[in-house]
């Protein structure tokens, strides 16, 4: 049962269109700004009074306080996405995502009402992982409709995450500020033989060209609740077939997903959907392989994996999905050997949750530490971050927390050189009445 795409939800609620929606006046949200001046015209000719004033007429013109100016709250998104979530949902209503029903008799559990009063004992974080999808879903439809040949990955990356942090209202430059809400991970920008964990460090002077395969992957949390959802932008229409195939193996893993159900299995139906594709580049006809040390995996609260990992391709992995887990359903096709390796400069970081305490020695290590787990946790960062927060010269200090085992880096993965992959990724919850594959757009 398809659900109504969240975004349409939302164009219900606007008043108007997302031309004037640029203008929309409002306070300005915390950590976005506020449009001041574009509004003055709608706001005059109501003080005013639009109708009447014909020639003759008594005109009592009333006089506007100049200082105070009264303002509606937003009710529509801005190009670029500026206005919070919470202002345009009210009420912590935010829509869901798409709700489907367990397929097989035993993962259905619809009848039993124990069952649902449970789950909606479990509306606190249901209303935090909707809110920080509708973060996801807003973000990548600018970015989506925004990006274009020419920019520079740093552009690009800077724009998602700058609506991220607008949109969730935590800037994340105060102390402790970004663990209450914004990005659940640093933004992936991975280009054409690179499959995952690129993003570009300061300096980098990469721009995206016409012929690239980019994979947007990022991460919105509010209050530890990560959405992990990712897609592909191409502007040749020759890649059509690799990002459709992607696009349809993860779907199959979002319908296979449920639970009970055992993870390799979910792995060979996606395997067998990702490579009923091929894809003619040049003259050249490949087959599309499932990326095959690249898999999907669990989430918990402030933790981008647990241990459950769900295979793309058969596997004998019997590890079940349980109710109340999260899943992050992602799946990499490749034209190239179908298997990564580490490669380039590495961004990602993350301090490891199991982390034991040792005492370090170098003082830049101890006081890079101290800044991790006041603005972090265990949330991955990258290395801009940590610019913004002002660091400088970390890098030793970073790397030798990486050798102690307390942080863990994650560098690029990449197929061979030539190459193309793609990539989709939705994150879905387990509930124990209905799969919430929360991150569902109209977009994929
Ligand atoms: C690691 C670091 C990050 C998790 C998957 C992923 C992007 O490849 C077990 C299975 C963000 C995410 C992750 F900064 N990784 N999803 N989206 N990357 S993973 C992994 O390391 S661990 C897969
Ligand atoms: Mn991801
Ligand atoms: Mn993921």
């Amino acid at each position: 049962m398809a659900a109504q795409a969240p975004t349409e939800a939302l164009k219900e609620l606007h008043v108007s269109d997302t031309a004037k929606a640029a203008g929309a006046s409002g306070k300005p949200a915390p950590g976005g700004k506020d449009d001041d001046h574009s509004d003055d015209s709608e706001d005059e000719a109501e003080e005013n009074g639009a109708a009447g004033g014909g020639e003759g007429a008594a005109k009592k013109k009333k006089k506007r306080k100049p200082r105070k100016k009264k303002k509606k709250a937003p009710t529509s998104q801005t190009e670029p996405p500026t206005v919070m979530i919470s202002q345009l949902f009210p009420n912590k209503t935010y829509p869901k995502g798409e709700e489907v029903e367990y397929k097989d008799e035993n993962r259905a559990r619809v009848t039993n009402e124990e069952k649902r009063h449970l789950d909606n004992l479990n509306s606190e974080f249901l209303a935090d992982y909707r809110e920080a999808a509708e973060v996801h879903r807003q973000v990548r439809q600018y970015v989506q409709k925004s990006v274009k040949p020419g920019q520079s990955l740093t552009e690009i990356a800077e724009t998602v995450e700058n609506g991220v942090r607008a949109l969730t209202g935590h800037s994340g430059l105060t102390e402790g500020d970004s663990l209450v809400a914004g990005m659940g991970f640093p933004c992936g920008l991975s280009l054409n033989h690179c499959a995952a964990h690129y993003t570009p460090n300061a300096g980098n002077k990469m721009v995206l060209k016409q012929e690239d395969v980019m994979k947007v992957d990022f991460g919105v949390h509010v209050n530890g609740r990560i959405v992990d959802s990712a897609f592909t932008m191409a502007f040749d229409d020759k890649y059509n077939n690799l990002l459709e195939a992607v696009k349809a193996a993860t779907n199959a893993g979002v319908r296979e997903a449920g639970i009970d159900a055992r993870v390799g299995e979910i792995g060979g139906v996606i395997q067998e959907t990702m490579e009923s594709y091929e894809i003619e580049l040049d003259g050249t006809t490949y087959p599309i392989k499932s990326i095959r040390n690249l898999t999907g995996h669990n989430i918990l609260p402030y933790s981008i994996h647990g241990t459950k990992a769900v295979p793309i391709v058969k596997s004998n992995d019997q590890t079940k999905m349980e109710e109340g887990d999260v899943f992050a359903i992602e799946t990499f096709g490749s034209t190239g050997n179908g298997y990564v390796r580490d490669d380039m400069e590495t961004s990602h970081y993350a301090k490891r949750g199991d982390a034991s305490k040792v005492d370090l020695r170098l003082s830049s290590a101890k006081s890079l530490l101290n800044v991790i787990n006041k603005n972090f946790g265990t949330l991955p960062f990258c290395r801009r971050y940590l610019d913004r927060l002002g660091q400088e010269k970390y890098l030793l200090g970073l790397n030798s927390l990486v050798q102690s085992g307390i942080v863990e880096d994650y560098p690029p993965l990449c197929d061979k050189k030539g190459s193309y992959t793609a990539q989709f990724e939705h994150t879905i919850l387990i509930r124990p009445t209905v799969k919430e594959v929360i991150s569902r757009g109209d977009d994929y």
